[in-house]
């Protein structure tokens, strides 16, 4: 079954539906996975500092498993290695931490470890990105629809041109990640039997430096006059992108439309600026809900194997309107 929050409100009466539940329970956790009163310990192995979605990803987590909310967090950004981060679970297993909450690089790849943390009776609590394991080797997963994000940027794509025979380029995010196979099969399905062609899609690795570099290569190659629509699979690569252009002596938003991913405030900026066209959201405030599982979890209750995050879009007329309110 799937629990869907919806930014703002919903999330925060979800919020007082996991307080609630946490309050209320005085059983024995016997070996300190309890979450009530123990100090719980949990090893969170996010995936590194790439962008600026990460860095509020990060900070919401640690909020949320702070010591004022009972929590001692021991933390690993594996710097997107996912056999460094795969080391990172384990060694949370070998310090026999409450629980491990892990945002996993790409999606395969992890039956074993998350084995071993079943048998070490250690519940795993998925945030972020999905994996391609079984669900029964994790307890729950919280995270946002990436799918569905990359159809709304493809459907704002094929209104936009129309007709219009349209060169398009991609910048991918980490090979093998979730986000990066979903939001491409969801444009894709979006454009599909539109005027866009994809003349080139490489990975910019969700990096500002990565989406420079590779826009850099792809302007060498077809020139400002053509490429039509920059894809970015996120703000990050959006920004780099820019860059690139600006320096070939383009104006992006006009010669070269750009849809990106995310919504944080840098690429906010630059779509109120009218550098970037569109912009899908992206929530990485998740920490509250993570931590909501987790005790959930410790406390015996059954949660939900997937909770779902609702995005929203913007354009840059909205973008003006919002800017300044935004968490993030
Ligand atoms: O879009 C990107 C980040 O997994 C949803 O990872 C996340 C993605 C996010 O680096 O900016």
């Amino acid at each position: 079954m799937k629990t869907k929050f919806r930014t703002g409100v919903a999330v925060l009466g979800a919020l007082a539906l996991f307080a609630t539940g946490c309050g209320s329970s005085d059983s024995d956790g016997g070996d300190g996975g309890s979450a009530s009163g123990d100090t719980i310990k949990v090893g969170f192995a996010q995936t590194g500092s790439e962008s600026g979605w990460r860095s509020a990803n990060t900070e919401s987590m640690k909020e949320a498993f702070s010591e004022e909310n009972g929590f001692e967090l021991v933390f690993n950004a594996a710097d997107n290695d996912p056999a460094a981060q795969i080391s990172a679970v384990r060694s949370f297993i070998s310090q026999g931490v409450d629980a491990i909450v892990i945002a996993p690089i790409v999606e395969d790849g992890w039956d074993d470890v998350l084995q071993e943390a079943a048998d070490a009776d250690i519940p795993v609590i998925l945030e972020d990105r999905t994996v391609t394991s079984s669900e029964d080797l994790y307890e729950s997963w919280v995270g946002l629809d990436f799918k569905k994000e990359g159809v709304m940027a493809g459907e704002w794509a094929a209104t936009e041109f129309g007709s219009e025979p349209t060169k398009m380029v991609v910048l991918e995010g980490t090979t093998g990640s979730a986000p990066a196979n979903d939001r491409a099969e969801g444009f894709d399905e979006a454009i599909a039997g539109s005027s866009i062609e994809k003349i080139d899609s490489q990975t910019g690795e969700f990096t500002r430096d990565g989406g420079k570099t590779v826009m850099e290569g792809f302007l060498q190659k077809y020139g400002v006059d053509g490429i039509d629509l920059v894809y970015a699979h996120n703000d990050d690569m959006a920004l780099g992108a820019i860059e690139a252009i600006e320096a070939a002596g383009g104006v992006p938003g006009e010669d070269i439309k750009i849809v990106s991913i995310d919504a944080v405030h840098d690429g906010m900026q630059a779509l109120v600026d009218g550098k970037i066209n569109f912009i899908v959201e992206c929530n990485p405030l998740l920490g509250d809900l993570a931590a909501g599982l987790v005790k959930s979890v410790l406390d015996g209750e059954t949660v939900e194997k997937q909770v779902y995050v609702e995005d929203q879009s913007f354009t840059q007329e909205q973008a003006a309107e919002v800017i300044d309110s935004r968490a993030y």
